[in-house]
């Protein structure tokens, strides 16, 4: 049988094809993890910001005087996931990391981290953008 996309793409019809894409979409579309919750209100969390795009909200171990996370609505597991048509969202997360550290009163500094993966110590695959401040950092970081 000749599968769809391969008829599509006009290429050689093997199984790999189908293989790819579905790494692929698994890589984009995982499990819903607990920030899903968090979304759907279905949990409680301190949300802090939120609008049609992101919400942000206290981290529940904080690891500073002042530590929230920012995560798109969209539930992509992780950076290194993300697309390139992704860059508007992924821009858009930062200016809120910036306007709602003003909004903590952060004038000092803060520091802006992205964990990925297993080497990054990602925990929760949805992807979050760390905001700490409110003390002074050290570098480099563990
Ligand atoms: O290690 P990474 O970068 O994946 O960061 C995950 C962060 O999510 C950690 O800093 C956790 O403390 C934080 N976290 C985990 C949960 C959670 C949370 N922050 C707020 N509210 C949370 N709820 C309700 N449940 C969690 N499991």
């Amino acid at each position: 049988r000749v599968h769809r996309v391969c008829q599509a793409k006009k290429t050689l019809c093997t199984k790999h094809d189908e293989v790819k894409l579905a790494e692929e979409a698994s890589k984009r579309f995982s499990a819903p993890t607990i920030f899903s919750k968090v979304i759907d209100k279905s949990i409680p969390a301190d949300i802090i910001y939120e609008d049609h795009m992101c919400l942000a909200f206290r981290d529940i171990s904080p690891q500073a005087p002042v530590h929230f996370l920012v995560i798109p609505r969209t539930p992509i597991p992780r950076i290194s996931a993300a697309e390139d048509a992704d860059a508007e969202l992924l821009g858009h997360l930062l200016v809120v990391a910036k306007n709602v550290a003003k909004q903590e009163s952060l004038s000092d500094g803060y520091r802006v981290v992205i964990n990925d993966g297993k080497h990054g110590a990602q925990s929760v695959y949805h992807l979050h953008v760390h905001v700490l401040g409110g003390r002074q950092m050290k570098w480099p970081p563990g």
